[in-house]
């Protein structure tokens, strides 16, 4: 990501993050019997009421099938429907509305990339790339398509606790029969931004395609499919304050033309016999069935609320965040903290000396704090880390550095109960 200037800086100053809490109704209350904190933002973010009330909204007013009937509701859904999918093309800056995908989440996105393109692409002896901080779901589909094909799997390193991809051998890595380049832009246990612009140039140049995991980045930063130069990228609707259910499979022009067709069913045809069908349009041919319109719908308020605020000033907050979090935590005595110390997303991940991280978030829990506790989907980079689990705390821009000085004292708290 290009650097942020001091105009661009003064600008996150000035948005009232206070104010914006107020948009999210469910921060306002307690749970056992003390003021809720949702500091677990990686799993799901919440939902600003504008995206609740355009789903209620949709459905008292508008809902109906997308583009089968010619009626009034069935073409305000169609409308509505199809609105998402260009404001998901300019969210990601993809230009062209044909290479907006609608899926139920990253999972699916990066399911259908590996059994659609994969199934046709990948030969017997074929490298698949991924990184050792790849969530599972971006390493489980391509598991299942290598078995299938005979592919096989490789991967970049992860320095240490440190939680950088060690580059170093990334050149040569690519040059060892690579079809394709499957990575996260952002870890959702270490916190870690990959230079995605430069890994895919990296790629590029050897003829491997990519594949952009945008689970933890989308929401959170601006992505600029155009500027990072992927083939293909990932993200799900609830991680960017909308809707579960709904995500994005973004691919690029050239390679639609070449991307088979995943399921089959009504919507995805242009005609059908009883032993031959010829398939629509992309994006249509990629969307069989009746789609999640009012998902869409929301995705839409969610997107527009997102940059309403702005994503770099979201960026610039959630960073400080992380920042002033990994500062507070380090006085915590005998703490593992995991990832970089500096250039992080708002989000980070840590071990106290003497408590189980289960123990830890059921504690915190009681004190009103939403952590997680586990292995976040990311059992091997557990393993190459020599840990079973971890706590994770997670930002977003309606969260504040007084909700991080209460969760230290509890955890200080933690931390002298489990010591005994
Ligand atoms: N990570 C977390 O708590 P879905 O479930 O399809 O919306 O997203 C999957 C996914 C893919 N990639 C990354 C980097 C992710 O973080 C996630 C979801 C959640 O970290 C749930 S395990």
């Amino acid at each position: 990501m290009p650097e942020t200037t001091s105009s661009q800086k003064k600008n996150a100053d000035a948005v009232d993050w206070r104010k914006l809490k107020k948009d999210f109704p469910i921060l306002d209350q307690q749970v056992h019997g003390v003021p809720l904190v949702y500091f677990d933002n990686a799993a799901t973010t919440q939902k600003p009421r504008a995206v609740i009330d355009s789903m209620s909204s949709y459905y008292l007013e508008d809902n109906s099938n997308v583009h089968r009937g010619v009626h009034e509701l069935s073409n305000r859904a169609t409308s509505a429907y199809e609105s998402a999918r260009k404001r998901a093309a300019e969210f990601i800056n993809a230009g062209d509305t044909r290479g907006i995908i609608f899926t139920r989440g990253t999972t699916e996105s990066i399911n259908l990339v590996a059994q659609a393109w994969g199934d046709a692409n990948f030969k017997p002896g074929d490298r698949i790339l991924l990184t050792e901080m790849e969530h599972h779901s971006n390493i489980v589909p391509w598991q299942l398509i290598a078995e299938r094909t005979d592919a096989e799997l490789i991967y970049v390193p992860v320095t240490g606790d440190d939680g950088r991809l060690d580059l170093t051998r990334l050149e040569e890595l690519l040059s060892r029969n690579v079809k394709l380049f499957a990575f996260t832009h952002v870890s959702n246990t270490l916190g870690t931004i990959n230079p995605a612009a430069e890994l895919c140039a990296m790629a590029r140049k050897h003829g491997v395609t990519t594949l952009v995991d945008a689970a933890q980045s989308a929401g959170h930063m601006p992505v600029d499919v155009a500027e990072i130069g992927c083939d293909f990228l990932a993200f799900s609707g609830h991680k960017v304050c909308g809707p579960t259910g709904i995500g994005v499979l973004y691919v690029k022009g050239e390679m639609l033309e070449k991307l088979p067709p995943w399921q089959g069913g009504g919507e995805m045809i242009s005609s059908v016999d009883f032993f031959k069908t010829s398939w629509n349009e992309p994006p249509y041919k990629f969307e069989a069935g009746t789609p999640n319109i009012a998902g869409a719908v929301g995705l839409h308020a969610a997107m527009d609320y997102l940059d309403g605020i702005g994503r770099r000033n979201i960026f610039e907050h959630d960073r400080e965040l992380g920042r002033y979090a990994w500062r507070r935590l380090s006085e915590i005595p005998g703490i593992r903290l995991l990832g970089p110390a500096d250039e992080r997303i708002g989000l980070v991940s840590f071990l106290l000396k003497d408590a189980h991280a289960h123990d830890v978030t059921t504690f915190a829990d009681q004190r009103g704090f939403a952590l997680r506790g586990g292995h976040h989907c990311n059992q091997p980079l557990m393993r190459k880390l020599g840990v079973a689990s971890t706590v994770r705390s997670s930002f977003y821009f309606y969260n504040d550095t007084d909700e991080i000085d209460r969760l230290v004292d509890v955890l200080i708290q933690i931390q002298k109960f489990f010591a005994g």
